[in-house]
């Protein structure tokens, strides 16, 4: 990196007077995993901590979606009450953010008191000033659990292909989309009765009649400074048409309609749920002894949403349209939504148990929060979609911030005290210096304006990579013995790059800013974003206190465990699904269809890139603290092979030695509980869900190839 760089301008951009910055309010109804942390908090907590280090007025709120269709479900389900399941949640998960050093200014509730009155003020406000259009539909209800149920929640067998267990919505075998009057024999998942029709009145929010409204403000206004898939996907929905939208539910989870007609009638939850920013900010306000209208109604005021794509029409659409009815209030500014963030090859899920929940690794990877932080921003879904591996966290973390970052802090710390007691040596400011760490905070900046998190973390990597070369090309541990001045000017000049850093550092990396300002021995109150290569930060004689690593490397044991937990997961899946799906078959007097239903047609040369082989079992094994899984070694002529495979509730290891199976040869290996399996064995299952070996009649050579 040349050091005399020319200074980026900063791009234009409006004064603002003041920040209201929301993440969206997770539904308190489980854990939540690294994916939202990646596509929402992360980048909202990075954009709010660089507000804050340039002193601007900022309030950075969030808070528990305590309501909701899934949370009632969810607590009929498990036989207990929404309350003691968000209790549960919403402690678990604002306490995960916290460790993570997610910085909200207030963690709020959707159960307060003051934000059922703020969701009700806004109901009444749109209902008395007539903008509400109400309409009458019927829907099914479950007689027995007394609800009216989403399409999701009904069942029944599909129209077109027969499928048996086809949701109101869709059926998932054969991908058509279906309303739940077309499901033949329909029954609620709740009960497994028959639900009826039943007449019900909601009140709609006419998002038709601001179609003129949303092409100004959204469409042309919009198209330049949002992102493309969040200006595309809100645009999409727009010229598509918008309809009238339910903003209420029948149920008593939830904010109560204020209307003396509703009785048993709840706000929907995404019309209850944006307006949790806004109480949110009331509480703190009152808590702080601040203007909560200056947050929320003055035109000076910037609003950002941070969200995952899956929100984006509700921040885009649904609730500026609700901010526009209401007059008062100003609309979100830029919405800045990440894609998802894939974990190991697969959609991260946490009903699936493919995922990293956030308390998951908190417990796992003790004070390791800026690696996550760091990882997490580095691979920010961004543009599209992208894809955390554990391989990749211990690359990043050992190659990037152990052996750059971390590296640069020790050696100069550990130089410093060796050959200058542990004091700032004297030297004079270098202004070539000075203009590169300038420069980079001003990349800094306009990246982080620009909501460009991983460009703005590489640039601030890039000064400690500039600290390190000045390292290796001078060696003061060499030029120590010739040229103690020198080795003075080259100590002075890291420490002041490693101070530098630790303002920079600071949006992503909180808790190793902290600690570099505690091993500088300087208060980190003292500085703004802006004292970032102005001035020299330590000045010659001052006493650095004790170092202390910032980063430890990720050995590969542990990063082993970690891949082998997800592999256990898909194993135990993969049987279930099989378990599942016996079960079905062995029903068939409910479900004739599904063995007509078969595969997907395949061509013979889909068929040709099967290696299949005879095998001859040579040993077998139960696998440690694994009930299901047998390890196998397994004869194919040309080599012996490790398989694992999960048949140990099925056949004892014993009586399998010797015996001739069919072997997939060229599966691509898997670890399974640590252990590589090369191959699989195929077995037939019969009605019963009993397994029989696919083997050749008589003795064949290990390795006979199968066609
Ligand atoms: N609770 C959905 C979600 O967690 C919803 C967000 C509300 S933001 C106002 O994805
Ligand atoms: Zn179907």
């Amino acid at each position: 990196m040349p050091l005399s760089q020319k200074i980026p301008t900063l791009r234009r951009m409006k004064n603002w007077k003041r920040y209201t910055i929301t993440a969206a309010l997770p539904y308190a109804n489980g854990p939540k995993h690294i994916g939202h942390l990646a596509g929402a908090y992360l980048p909202a907590d990075i954009y709010v901590r660089y507000l804050r280090a340039q002193k601007r007025d900022v309030v950075f709120v969030c808070g528990s979606d305590e309501h909701g269709t899934a949370i009632t479900i969810q607590a009929i389900q498990e036989n207990t009450t929404p309350r003691a399941i968000i209790d549960k949640y919403h402690v678990l998960v604002k306490d995960s953010f916290e460790k993570l050093g997610i910085s909200f200014d207030i963690y709020h509730r959707t159960s307060e008191p003051i934000h059922h009155e703020t969701s009700q003020e806004f109901f009444l406000d749109f209902y008395n000033k007539g903008l509400f259009k109400e309409v009458t539909s019927e829907q099914y209800f479950d007689e027995e659990k007394k609800v009216f149920l989403a399409d999701r929640y009904i069942i029944g067998t599909c129209p077109n292909c027969g499928h048996d267990k086809a949701y109101g919505d869709q059926c998932e075998k054969c991908g058509k989309a279906l309303s739940p009057s077309e499901l033949i024999n329909p029954r609620s998942t709740l009960s497994g009765n028959k639900p009826v029709l039943r007449e019900t009145k909601h009140w709609y929010l006419p998002l038709n009649e601001y179609e003129p409204w949303l092409k100004r403000w959204l469409i042309r206004d919009h198209a330049k400074d949002w992102r493309q898939n969040v200006y595309g996907q809100s645009k999409s929905w727009i010229d598509a048409g918008l309809q009238p939208r339910a903003m209420t539910r029948d149920g008593d989870w939830g904010v109560k309609v204020p209307l003396p007609d509703a009785e048993g009638k709840v706000l929907y939850v995404w019309f209850d749920a944006p307006i949790g920013y806004i109480s949110a900010t009331k509480q703190w306000a009152k808590e702080n002894n601040k203007s909560w209208e200056l947050y929320w109604k003055d035109s000076d005021t910037r609003l950002i949403h941070f969200v995952g794509k899956d929100n984006i029409v509700f921040h885009c659409i649904i609730f500026p349209v609700m901010l526009h009815m209401h007059g008062d209030y100003i609309v979100p500014d830029n919405v800045p939504a990440n894609e998802f963030l894939n974990l190991e090859g697969d959609k991260m899920s946490t009903s699936r148990k493919w995922s990293v929940e956030m308390h998951e690794y908190i417990e796992e990877f003790p004070n390791k929060a800026d690696e996550l932080r760091y990882v997490l921003c580095s691979i920010a879904p961004e543009t599209k979609d992208s894809e955390f591996t554990w391989k990749d966290y211990q690359t990043r973390v050992n190659s990037e911030l152990v052996a750059i970052f971390g590296n640069l802090v020790n050696r100069v710390m550990v130089l410093t005290d060796k050959y200058f007691d542990n004091q700032v040596p004297q030297a004079g400011e270098c202004s070539d210096l000075k203009t590169f760490i300038s420069a980079q905070r001003d990349k800094i900046s306009d990246a982080l304006e620009h909501f460009h998190f991983r460009e703005a973390l590489g640039e601030m990597l890039n000064v400690a990579r500039h600290g390190n070369q000045m390292l290796s090309e001078k060696e003061p541990w060499k030029l120590i013995k010739t040229d103690k001045e020198a080795t003075a000017v080259v100590l002075y000049d890291c420490l002041q790059i490693i101070a530098n850093l630790g303002i920079l550092c600071e949006p992503f990396l909180p808790f190793s800013s902290k600690k570099i300002f505690a091993m500088l021995n300087l208060d980190r109150e003292h500085f703004s974003w802006q004292d970032a290569g102005k001035q020299n930060l330590l000045k010659p004689g001052h006493h650095l206190s004790k170092a202390s690593l910032l980063y430890q490397k990720v050995e590969d044991e542990i990063i082993q465990k970690q891949i082998d937990k997800l592999q256990a997961t898909k194993v135990e899946a993969t049987e279930k699904e099989q378990k599942a799906n016996v079960e079905q078959k062995a029903d068939s007097s409910k479900t004739p269809e599904t063995d007509l239903v078969a595969k997907a047609e395949i061509t013979y040369d889909d068929f040709t890139k099967l290696d299949l082989r005879v095998g001859t079992i040579l040993t077998a094994e139960k696998v440690e603290k694994a009930d299901k899984l047998l390890k196998l070694s397994v004869d194919l002529g040309f080599e012996t092979r490790t398989i694992v495979s999960g048949i140990a509730e099925h056949f004892k290891p014993e009586e399998l030695i010797g015996l001739q199976v069919s072997v997939v040869s060229n599966l691509a290996p898997r670890k399974i509980r640590g252990i590589e399996s090369k191959g699989m064995i195929l077995l037939a299952e019969d009605n019963s869900g009993k397994l029989h070996f696919v083997s050749p009649k008589d003795l064949t050579a290990a390795g006979s190839i199968i066609r």
